[in-house]
């Protein structure tokens, strides 16, 4: 487990592609690498400081031909400035993808209702997920994106707004350059985001590092991702909650 975790680190540090796993983990497994994997990065002084959710969309499940909702951990390094820049050369293959991003206000864990998760948001957000798959012509299992972090790499949360609102189905358009690229709806998120952050709660507090007054939670793509490129302007305007935008360098 080590040596994959080594090796997966090495293709985020070095922005290398590396070949698929040559043998299947189990999901456990695959959990265990990605723990030992950002183990790696808090040596490196990184600080966890949420949880993103993966494939809680049908457009999601279909562009990458897995099944099944996957997790991965955020830090503070990961996290770039609204309206700021990101360097491609840093990345291997990145993609954007228009999320909607939580913070809570108090600690959320176990199993919960919608409405006990509400009550723990303090804020809600349009967001931008920037994935970087370190497998080689980022074609993956399930278990081996999850090993690589579900393919984690950099996120931008626009202005927080206040949650006692309805965001079951707000339109979301993601541009490149002012041209509109990906048209959906939060609905897309599991039919509403907010069962992305009951589904999230249950699952850090599986893994032992329970949800905490402070973290954030990614909700997941709400359709496909589309491919980065130097240059590209990225925005996304959510219905209601505004904007959130970064340029590639
Ligand atoms: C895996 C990560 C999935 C999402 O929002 O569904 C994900 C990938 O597509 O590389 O972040
Ligand atoms: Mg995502």
């Amino acid at each position: 487990m080590l040596g994959i975790a080594e090796r997966l680190d090495t293709a985020v540090t070095t922005a290398t592609a590396t070949p698929q796993l040559e043998q299947p983990l189990t999901l456990a497994e695959a959990y265990e690498v990605q723990a030992a994997l950002l183990n790696r990065r808090y040596q490196r002084g990184e600080k966890r400081i949420g949880l993103k959710m993966g494939f809680t969309s049908r457009a999601k499940m279909v562009q990458m031909g897995v099944e099944g909702m996957i997790w991965g951990r955020l830090t503070d390094r990961m996290l770039v400035e609204d309206g700021g820049d990101i360097d491609f050369s840093t990345y291997v293959h990145p993609r954007v993808e228009p999320e909607i991003a939580f913070i809570l206000k108090a600690p959320l864990m176990g199993s919960v209702t919608p409405a006990a998760a509400l009550a723990a948001v303090g804020g809600v957000a349009p967001a931008l997920e920037i994935i970087d798959s370190r497998y080689k012509d980022f074609k993956f299992s399930l278990t081996d994106v999850v090993a690589d972090n579900s393919s984690s790499s950099s996120f931008v949360v626009g202005a927080w707004s206040d949650p006692a609102q309805d965001i079951s189905n707000l339109g979301m358009i993601l541009e490149i350059d002012g041209v509109a690229r990906q048209i959906g709806s939060s609905a897309a998120i599991l039919g509403h985001p907010l069962r992305s952050l009951v589904a999230a709660a249950r699952l850090a507090e599986a893994a032992g590092e329970p949800l905490q007054a402070g973290s954030v939670v990614m909700a997941g793509g709400a359709t496909a991702a589309e491919a980065l490129a130097p240059g590209q302007h990225v925005r996304l305007v959510v219905q209601n909650l505004g904007r959130v935008e970064f340029n590639v360098k």
